[in-house]
């Protein structure tokens, strides 16, 4: 039998005969929750987990492959980003691109070997805004856990309609095309980037042929981290292809002036290309600033309106 049907046969089981919408209004009552070893799950068939999954992976890899702006990284500056974008503009479609399995990049759940979290004010505005507790010490407050601001944020960015995260999933190149904006001959702007499992692109020496998939979007922002497996990727990419003349790379830790300097400069670095977070640190040749992480959140905030603002334009 299809799909379909099994799914009916199944939402007639259950107790009262409850829809999965009355699971969810009527609470667990109207199914029957033994606990005395007879608990019984509705039924299921394995290729109605499959198709359940595949049908909407694929839609969305359908509607993603244009998207309005694409995020690379979902560290704490990039899940900033996605955030204050999805939340001002519920009309533009936001597709995040994340290499690492886990969403959270240094932050996840302390990038410090330790996992309270230091936000230096006035950062601690967007901790409010996530309803995220934290103890307040003056010039700056203290998170309890890293992982309660990665997974509020996380969750937020996850539940606006607007929004889709491919994690696993790595941008292995950007697409770029003529500027027909710049008075500048032969002077290209970003367009999108092209995407690979990560898994295969880290087997691409491997293998001679194993074709990716493109997402065209008028603002791509980029926010890979420093340098690392994964990291700077895209301000790299801009010099091996000639966008950029040269990296400044990141200097050594200086906490006092790196998280300025880090929001002053949060910027489109090429046309069609924002980048923030720590990639700006390798772009730039700026300073690190460790483990405090209000500089991350401001930025990617700083670059959800500069995005808004050029996709508009
Ligand atoms: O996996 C990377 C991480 O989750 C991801 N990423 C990098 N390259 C990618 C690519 N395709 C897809 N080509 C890619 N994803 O980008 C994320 C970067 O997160 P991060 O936490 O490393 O960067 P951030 O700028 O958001 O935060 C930096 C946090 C740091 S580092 C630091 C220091 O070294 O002093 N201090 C702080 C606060």
């Amino acid at each position: 039998s299809d799909a379909s049907s099994d799914v009916d046969s199944a939402r007639k089981v259950g107790g009262d005969g409850a829809t999965w919408a009355g699971l969810k209004e009527e609470k667990t009552e109207s199914w029957t929750v033994d606990w005395d070893g007879s608990f019984k799950f509705a039924p299921i068939k394995e290729h109605i987990v499959s198709r359940a999954m595949s049908s909407r992976y694929g839609k969305d890899q359908y509607e993603t492959a244009i998207s309005d702006i694409v995020i690379v990284g979902a560290g704490s500056a990039g899940l900033s980003a996605a955030y204050a974008i999805a939340k001002e503009r519920p009309d533009l479609k936001v597709t995040i691109i994340e290499a690492a399995v886990a969403p959270g990049g240094g932050a996840w759940v302390g990038g410090q070997l330790q996992s309270a979290m230091v936000v230096r004010k006035p950062g601690h505005f967007f901790l409010d805004e996530l309803n995220v507790p934290y103890e307040d010490e003056g010039d700056y407050v203290v998170v309890k856990h890293a992982g309660i601001f990665t997974a509020s944020c996380l969750a937020a960015v996850l539940k606006f309609p607007n929004v889709k995260l491919y994690n696993a999933t790595a941008v292995e190149d950007l697409i770029s095309r003529p500027d027909p904006l710049s008075k500048v001959p032969d002077a290209r702007r970003i367009a999108g980037v092209v995407v690979n499992y990560t898994l295969v692109t880290l087997a691409h020496g491997l293998q001679s042929c194993m074709d990716p998939q493109t997402i065209t979007a008028p603002v791509v922002m980029s926010f890979a981290g420093h340098d690392g497996p994964f990291g700077a990727f895209s301000v790299k990419r801009l010099v091996s292809t000639g966008l950029v003349e040269s990296l400044g790379d990141m200097r050594t830790l200086d906490m006092r002036q790196a998280e300025d300097f880090i929001v002053n400069n949060t910027r489109e670095v090429v046309p069609g290309l924002v980048t923030g977070g720590m990639e700006l640190a390798e772009l730039d040749g700026s300073s690190r600033m460790g483990a405090s992480f209000a500089a991350m959140m401001v930025s990617g905030i700083k670059a959800a309106k500069i995005a808004i603002k050029m996709y508009d334009s």
